[in-house]
């Protein structure tokens, strides 16, 4: 860690890549490992443009109960040392795979969001985007208020009943609206896949904290940077597809170690 803080000391540009084990300990499960199941339900099967196409109402009650989740979950220690990391740095950019918003719950403002977020809404059908105070005018069901006023059970009993006849309609084209996340198979907005292209080229220091490092095209930013001479440092209890070429591992978990670091 001394080693790591004395060069760390001095980049200009520095990149930090988020992944699903950032908000672990703020409750929020992980897409893969040992704890990666989402509710009985194998993410990488319902996070798809078929299976929202095949069984809707499933898709949208899985979608629920996540977003109930998230919506009664709050930043850890982890998210909040990377919103102070934010100031430490003269160009500073947060790029995340997360879909739960904690970042910016947390004070983060350069942040890309490369999975979209999970309280917005996005027509599969012909593209439509609708802010998540559109999508809450249009969904009840996905205002974070409202999921904030439930229990668990009760969601299960009584929301998910009525979600059948009550499921997003887009007001453009009539098809059903699915989350504002990208599934697999799908492409990441453009805008953003460039500003963390751009930024991880440019990286003198680059993070990556709490991702297992096997989505594409995430998974390809820290060896973009790598390649163009950044100091790699992975943060991650398990090992990965990266860590062999980090310069530095920590094997621990982002709550513990990006505190320690920002002091
Ligand atoms: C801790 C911890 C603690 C635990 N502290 N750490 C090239 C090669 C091969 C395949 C492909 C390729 N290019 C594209 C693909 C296909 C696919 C892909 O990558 N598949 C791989 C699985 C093989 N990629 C795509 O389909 C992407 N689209 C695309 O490339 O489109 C191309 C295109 C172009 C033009 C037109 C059309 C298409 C899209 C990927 C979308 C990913 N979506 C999801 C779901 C989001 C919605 C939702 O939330 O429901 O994103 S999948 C899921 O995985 C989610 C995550 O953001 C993502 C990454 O997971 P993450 O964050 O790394 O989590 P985990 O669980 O895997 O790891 C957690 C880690 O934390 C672990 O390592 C733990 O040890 C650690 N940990 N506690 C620190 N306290
Ligand atoms: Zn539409």
């Amino acid at each position: 860690m001394e080693r790591l803080v004395e060069l760390a000391k001095n980049p200009d540009r520095v990149v930090v890549l988020t992944g699903a084990g950032i908000s672990a300990e703020s409750g929020i499960p992980t897409f893969r490992g040992k704890d990666g199941l989402w509710n009985r339900y194998n993410p990488t099967e319902l996070a798809t443009f078929e299976a929202f196409e095949r069984d809707p109402l499933l898709v949208w009650q899985w979608y629920l109960w996540r977003m109930h989740l998230i919506a009664n979950a709050s930043p850890n220690p982890g998210h909040y040392a990377l919103a102070r990391m934010e100031r430490l740095y003269p160009s500073f950019l947060l790029v995340t795979q997360n879909v739960d918003g904690l970042h910016r719950e947390a004070g983060s403002k350069n942040i890309v969001e490369l999975h979209g977020n999970i309280f917005e809404g996005k027509c599969r059908y012909c593209g439509k985007h609708y802010s998540e105070r559109e999508f809450a005018e249009l969904f009840p069901f996905a205002d974070k208020s409202f999921l904030r006023s439930v229990t668990e059970q009760e969601l299960k009993e009584r929301v998910f009943p009525e979600l059948r006849r009550n499921l997003p309609v887009c007001k453009r084209c009539g098809e059903l609206v699915g989350p504002g996340v990208v599934w697999f198979g799908e492409e990441l907005p453009p805008a953003a896949l460039e500003s963390a292209l751009r930024a991880s080229s440019a990286a003198e220091l680059f993070f990556s904290v709490g991702t297992s490092a096997v989505v594409q095209p995430a998974a390809s930013l820290p060896l973009v940077a790598k390649r163009s001479g950044a100091i790699l440092v992975e943060v991650n209890p398990e090992e990965t597809p990266l860590s062999a070429r980090c310069d530095f591992v920590f094997r621990e978990s982002a709550a513990s170690f990006l505190p320690r670091f920002v002091e």
